[in-house]
């Protein structure tokens, strides 16, 4: 346990690197940002040919400087597509089809099969022949809002380049994972793509991969998604965007809807990458967590914690400390004992609570270890560059085996461990991590045929590794490239591309080298566990957490935004940090409450929960040997807990609504300001005060000491949601929030669906239904509400209530098949000076509450199962 021990110390030591304070912009970590103007180009030969779908060029490179960074590749092959009216897709691939492309979903991203041209175009594709540069242009504005006009076109084997003109202050939204300001700095910001093992560092690559941007100019929002799953660097530079990429071809799309709004472009997105998965119910409860809860009666004393503070809990997790020697698949015998942890979930699961644990994806290779001789057996790990060894890396049970789900046999193989593993306690979930993949040695490190442990690292055995690694070659057979030391350097923050990962040159099925599919590696695990879940609880929807991700992981798995740190900076970046997701198509998203990383405050905590509480996806947090940060151990958290966990659960109906929209939709449950109100440029960089959903604004309190924050309201009214107060905007107004509070308005002009708060959510869906009326100055109001059985995958009959309130009346129309048992018992309204309310001819008298300073009519027993109207005078 030695090498355990020292990781250990690492990540302590690390604890005080990363508690650096936040940057105004990116620190200077730039190279290469210029573009490479001597390059040689490239230039259209023969006729450009119309096809079906668009239109096809043939390109020949130029004269002129080649060779920059690899291979110049001579012919290229332009196709354009117009695949629906507000989506293009541009394709520049090398001719001979050779370069390594992103394949199909489900590993990968799934491209629309289009047989013909879309017509009603929302854009126009221009083209100059000589050098090759295009255009795309908005039609309705004449807006050119991707241009490569003077800009140098490389395409080489190992190095792609392309610039588009931007205008010099652009505000550009996307380009992540990062941790950073929402909207992105111009000031030679460089964003790099290389999954990556890290605690959050502040403009770095970290472990997802997402090169998609949305950019609003003038009020109105166009994107464009790079479908490239290559190690790159993007530069955000004065005047610019620089797309530097180490492999695969130019695979751009870009979305040009109408009227273009920003929440059209995150719909138009997740259209081509996948909606975000449907959560159930549940999965919208509270979640408790730590790393360091050592035995099963540590966990079970947090429930009861929970339970005799009156706090809300749905979900309890446990992190590696519950297996045995860290191996996946097993239990402790003795801190975790299997008969008393499925004593455990037993308990829960009559309480309607659920458990959920980690997993790593490397396995063992004890040898007596049955996961791993099966996974032996059956042939599913990576391998080495001969194509037959096993690639043996270090995790946390020592020498580690990785699991290729490039593989068929590998969703067999995990399957099978996975369904096996979750009966034996009865699981609710899987939390997946280190699935970069993270490896704590370099290359093929040894394995554990007996019961070898890992030597301690140092830099001495480093450069054994780094040797033994290279003794192996820099590629693969049959390949020319140098995969170990490819000539263009991206900005990996881990320095070489194999560090603290698997080595570029180990393989995968299909003899595809691990160089060209990296950033796929955690994208591939959340798909195949998800299916692995469901061969479990078949036709149940699976609830997956993931560390690493690609474009469209959304469809497969949450994500939480791994190791930051107890520190007011993180509080406030854990906001774009979650923005970022909603508009990637991975709504079910969050930070670790409360800070994971070092010891947190009780102020920082409180604050922090108030927040949290609100994220699409709510838990706390903890890392090894901190002070535990669970609610109840401050009666201030606690406070600011019940208070804010209790508005949560009243808008259940709501949040659930939103999630359904995000899955069939795609616009995020969370949104920036600017995507509600992209013509209010007081919001073009505003990340800390954000929507949740189109009818809720969250103004959390973000920095030490504060008690109030300067709110920035838009249009209209927007009242209190503790005393009713109307704010009429556009207006900046301070806002007082003592420790427990957290200030919230609801925009009038919105209906939103209501629960009484209990401390599970089964508990609280029992409740009646409400319905929160709060009108705008004409008067009128409009919300939603989507009701399911809350759990399964299909769904046989589901209502879809959409709420108009106009001239004095409440009307419900739309979908009605859910055969929903409880009723709409409450109406309270805020605006308009109404006494009484008629449903089917009787009259129910409207009292001002004088707490919330709505006006209520209560006593209904309104069927939630056909239309129905209520009458205000
Ligand atoms: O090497 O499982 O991001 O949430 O608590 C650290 C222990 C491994 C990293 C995860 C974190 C988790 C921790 N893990």
């Amino acid at each position: 346990m030695v090498k355990v021990t020292s990781i250990l110390v690492a990540v302590l030591l690390s604890y005080t690197v990363v508690q650096a304070k936040l940057p105004a912009s990116a620190p200077g970590i730039v190279v290469n940002d210029n573009v490479s103007s001597d390059a040689a180009g490239y230039q259209v030969s023969g006729n450009a040919q119309h096809t079906n779908t668009g239109l096809h060029l043939s390109l020949k490179s130029n004269t002129g400087k080649k060779d920059l960074y690899g291979k110049t590749i001579e012919d290229l092959s332009v196709d354009v597509s117009f695949e629906t009216s507000e989506r293009l897709h541009v394709r520049i691939a090398d001719k001979a089809g050779k370069q390594y492309l992103v394949p199909d979903s489900p590993l990968g991203v799934e491209r629309p099969k289009i047989s013909h041209s879309a017509g009603d175009l929302n854009y126009d594709f221009q083209y100059t022949e000589k050098p090759f540069a295009f255009k795309v242009i908005r039609k309705s504005d004449n807006e050119t809002i991707f241009d490569t006009t003077g800009q140098p076109l490389v395409f080489e084997d190992q190095y792609l380049e392309l610039t588009t003109k931007v205008p010099n202050d652009a505000n550009l939204y996307g380009f992540g994972e990062l941790t950073g300001a929402y909207r992105r700095n111009n000031n030679a910001n460089v964003t790099t793509f290389w999954a990556r093992d890290v605690a959050d560092p502040f403009y770095e690559n970290q472990y997802g991969s997402h090169p998609a941007y949305t950019e609003i100019r003038n009020g109105k929002a166009h994107g464009s998604l790079l479908l490239n799953a290559h190690g790159m660097d993007i530069f955000t530079v004065t005047g610019r965007i620089t797309y530097k990429v180490i492999g695969g071809i130019l695979d751009f799309y870009f979305f040009v809807p109408e009227p273009a709004k920003p929440n059209a472009v995150v719909a138009a997105y997740t259209d081509l990458v996948g909606k975000s998965i449907m959560p159930s119910l549940w999965m919208l409860g509270w979640n408790q967590c730590r790393w360091g809860y050592q035995n099963i009666s540590m966990v079970e004393n947090v429930v009861e914690e929970y339970k005799s503070h009156n706090l809300p809990l749905e979900t309890m997790w446990t992190d590696i400390d519950y297996m045995d020697s860290y191996k996946d698949f097993t239990f402790d015998p003795v801190r975790f004992p299997v008969s008393k942890v499925k004593d455990f979930t037993t308990k829960l699961h009559a309480n309607n609570q659920r458990y959920v644990v980690i997993v790593d994806p490397a396995i063992s290779t004890n040898s007596s270890y049955e996961p791993y001789s099966r996974g032996h057996e059956m042939d599913v790990f990576m391998k080495l560059n001969d194509y037959k060894t096993e690639y043996n890396g270090q995790v946390w049970p020592g020498y580690t085996a990785f699991p290729d789900w490039f593989n068929p046999k590998t969703q067999d193989y995990w399957s099978y461990e996975i369904s096996n593993f979750m009966k034996s306690v009865d699981l609710d979930g899987i939390w997946i991590d280190m699935n970069e993949p993270s490896s704590f040695c370099l290359g093929s490190c040894g394995s554990n045929k007996g019961n070898q442990v890992p030597p301690d690292s140092s830099d001495a055995e480093h450069a054994k590794e780094q040797a033994a690694l290279n003794a192996l070659g820099t590629g693969v057979p049959g390949d020319s490239r140098n995969l170990l030391y490819p000539q263009y350097t991206i900005n990996n923050g881990a320095g070489n591309l194999s560090e603290k990962t698997a080595p570029t040159t180990a393989t995968h099925y299909g003899k595809i080298p691990h160089y060209d599919v990296h950033n796929l590696y955690g994208h591939g695990e959340s798909y195949t566990t998800n299916t692995a879940i469901q061969s479990y609880r078949p036709g149940e929807r699976a609830f997956v957490l993931t560390r690493s991700q690609f474009v469209g992981t959304g469809k497969y798995a949450g994500h939480w935004t791994g190791d930051n740190s107890a520190t007011w900076d993180y509080l406030k970046v854990s906001i774009s940090a979650v923005l970022q997701m909603q508009q990637f198509g991975i709504a079910l998203s969050g930070s670790d409450i409360c800070g994971f990383l070092g010891n947190t405050t009780m102020e920082l905590c409180a604050r922090w929960q108030s927040l949290g509480s609100f994220y699409p996806l709510a838990r706390n947090h903890n890392s090894e040997g901190n002070i535990p940060q669970e609610p109840y151990v401050w009666p201030e958290v606690a406070e600011s807990t019940r208070n804010a966990l209790s508005i949560r659960y009243t808008i259940m109906p709501y949040m659930y609504s939103l999630f359904q929209e995000a899955n069939t939709i795609g616009t995020g449950v969370w949104r920036p300001l600017i995507f509600e109100y992209p013509e209010d440029n007081r919001f073009l960089a505003e990340d800390v005060q954000f929507m949740l959903g189109d009818s809720i604004l969250i103004s959390p309190v973000v920095y030490q000491g504060a008690d109030s924050i300067d709110a920035k309201f838009p249009a209209g009214i927007w009242y209190d949601w503790k005393d009713g107060t109307a704010i009429s905007g556009p207006t900046t107004q301070t806002l007082h929030a003592n420790l427990t509070e957290i200030p919230i308005h609801i925009r009038g002009g919105s209906i939103i669906p209501l629960k009484s708060p209990k401390l599970t959510v089964s508990d609280t869906y029992n409740t009646p239904y409400g319905l929160l009326v709060a009108l705008d100055k004409n008067g009128t109001a409009n919300g939603r509400l989507y009701i399911d059985d809350g759990h399964s995958i299909k769904q046989d009959s589901t209502s879809s209530i959409n709420f108009n309130f106009s001239q004095d009346t409440l009307a419900a129309k739309g979908q009605f098949d859910y055969q929903e048992t409880t009723k709409l018992e409450k109406i309270s309204v805020l605006g308009g000076s109404f006494t009484t309310a008629v449903v089917k001819g009787k009259k129910y008298q409207l009292q001002k509450d004088d707490k919330t300073g709505a006006s209520v009519a209560q006593g209904f027993q309104i069927d939630l199962t056909s239309s129905f109207t209520v009458q205000f005078n």
